[in-house]
């Protein structure tokens, strides 16, 4: 598939937008800081279906940090796996879009995530089952920096080189910030790419997380690494809120704040570029 990825990374963003901004409110920050990786994984190097959601054999997406639902639904619902109508629909009663993942209610969501740590365990069994299978998926999973903190990511860490699996493909949306405060003033994650390094992994860290080129190469680097027993984890230095200088300037508040019918305006213009 090719295609204009600075532009894909516009529409997600203007798809979350629009999602949040339906319900008035939501993880805003954590959404805009992933929407450049997720052109690049569903509009570049995914092999999934939107015709056909459960393809055996296709690469599986896992979000770990579930709170970032409405930006899968925003990607998923741009690569035509359901009607953009719906993403107006988020966490509203009968939604088939709640705001934390759900994989028995959207399709093309792998795994239901939420509850920080366990959606990484979950992406290091299907990179195991993979490879059990031989059908030569590529399991890609993406975990918050405040997330890292969980002690399930680092069992799950010890677990994929253990067991081999280069097939899976990990993102840390190291965007320095959490729920409540930074990542450095909470609990540090520095040096990040050492403790991986030392876990036994592949790692590829990038100044600019929300680069698509260098996501690209750094996806295609992954790939290529394939084969060496190890699995890898791509750091993404990245913004929270990215795209929108209103809710970047909130910092830690962007994390899940309100967004009025003006917001949603105002941040549309400014995505556009008008
Ligand atoms: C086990 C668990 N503890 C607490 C929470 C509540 N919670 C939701 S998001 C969040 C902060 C996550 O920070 P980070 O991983 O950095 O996410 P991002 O910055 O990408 O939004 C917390 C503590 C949760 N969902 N799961
Ligand atoms: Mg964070």
């Amino acid at each position: 598939m090719s295609c204009d990825l600075k532009q894909v990374a516009r529409d997600i963003r203007c798809n979350i937008v629009e999602c949040i901004g339906s319900i008035g409110v939501g993880h805003i920050g954590g959404c805009l800081s992933i929407a450049d990786l997720l052109a690049v994984l569903y509009f570049q190097e995914m092999n999934v279906d939107p015709q056909n959601p459960k393809m055996p054999g296709r690469d599986r997406l896992i979000c770990s940090k579930g709170h970032a639902g409405p930006a899968l639904y925003s990607a998923l619902a741009l690569r035509g796996f359901f009607d953009k109508e719906l993403l107006l629909t988020l966490n509203k009663n009968g939604t088939m879009l709640p705001s934390h993942c759900d994989m028995n209610k959207t399709p093309g969501i792998d795994m239901t995530a939420g509850s920080l740590g366990q959606g990484f365990s979950c992406a290091c069994g299907a990179a195991l089952g993979s490879k059990m299978a031989k059908d030569n998926a590529v399991i890609y999973c993406i975990i918050g920096d405040g997330e890292s903190q969980e002690g399930q990511i680092w069992e799950a860490a010890m677990f994929a080189p253990a067991k081999k699996l280069d097939n899976l493909i990990a993102f840390t949306d190291y965007n320095k910030m959490q729920i409540d405060g930074t990542v450095e003033e909470i609990c540090d994650i520095a040096p990040l790419g050492d403790k991986w390094r030392a876990f036994g992994w592949n790692v590829i860290e990038l100044e600019d997380g929300n680069d698509v080129d260098a996501i690209s190469d750094a996806v295609k680097a992954a790939k290529a690494n394939i084969g060496s027993g190890k699995p890898t984890m791509v750091i993404l230095n990245t913004v929270k809120g990215k795209g929108i200088s209103f809710i970047e300037a909130l910092g830690v508040g962007s994390h899940s704040t309100n967004l009025s019918a003006e917001d949603v305006q105002r941040a549309l213009a400014e995505i556009r570029g008008e």
